[in-house]
């Protein structure tokens, strides 16, 4: 089986009646929502949180119960994708722009499991590069401002040659690094910059990573 299919769909087995679900974006975790829709048809009684307008068009497509976020003060589950995954569980996210949403909701989750293919799993982090969430609004100075930190190299992010824009109105910059020692330090560097609205280190967020391998093997880190 497709090793995002495999850990998507592993991560609906901790999804209990009742609970309010964070739903994450990208290719993995859109199996978590289809199995998730399944479930819900066969009785599961949930309510998802849409962490991006991808993910909510396509829970309401599913038949998937959404709660506006505005009334809530915790979810119960947040499952959600990753671009990498270090053996502390601390991720780089945000390939797909949906950062800043993602981690407002894994932030008042009281569990946040990640699910990925073994390709994600990294010693260090860093090869991937590191989205930024900035305002459009001076985001020459941001970019300056956030090279003062050191050899990050941020690149503004485009699509058919125009800025991407995020669901937020935002700009992504990606910042190519060789590796990241201090993932903890460098996610409080960033957020402390004007303009900076947020950056793809989920540091100490990450309760428990589904990764799955090849011949249909799962592994649960800690
Ligand atoms: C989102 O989807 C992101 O934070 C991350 O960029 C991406 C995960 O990748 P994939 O599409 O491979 O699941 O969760």
């Amino acid at each position: 089986m497709d090793s995002k299919k495999l850990a998507g769909e592993k991560a609906v087995e901790f999804v209990e009646d009742d609970m309010i679900v964070g739903l994450g974006t990208g290719s993995t975790v859109y199996w978590t929502i289809l199995k998730l829709a399944e479930r819900i048809k066969e009785g599961l009684k949930i309510n998802g949180v849409p962490t991006s307008k991808d993910t909510e068009q396509l829970a309401i497509k599913l038949g998937i119960p959404l709660v506006d976020l505005s009334v809530l003060s915790k979810v119960d589950l947040a499952i959600d994708g990753a671009d990498e995954v270090n053996p502390n569980l601390a991720l780089i996210k945000g390939g797909g722009g949906a950062l800043l949403r993602e981690k407002m909701i894994a932030s008042i989750s009281e569990k946040f499991i990640i699910v990925a293919d073994g390709s994600k799993f990294v010693q260090s982090l860093g090869t991937f590069p590191l989205p930024i969430e900035v305002i459009p609004f001076g985001w020459e100075l941001t970019k300056k401002q956030i090279e003062k930190i050191g050899p990050i190299n941020p690149i503004l992010r485009l699509k058919n040659n125009t800025p991407f824009i995020t669901d937020n109105g935002n700009y992504i910059l990606d910042c190519y690094m060789k590796s990241i020692e201090k993932p903890e330090d460098l996610t409080v560097q960033l957020n402390m910059i004007p303009g900076v609205v947020e950056n793809g280190l989920f540091v100490n967020m990450c309760d428990f990573a589904i990764i799955a391998g090849n011949n249909d093997t799962i592994e649960i880190k800690y």
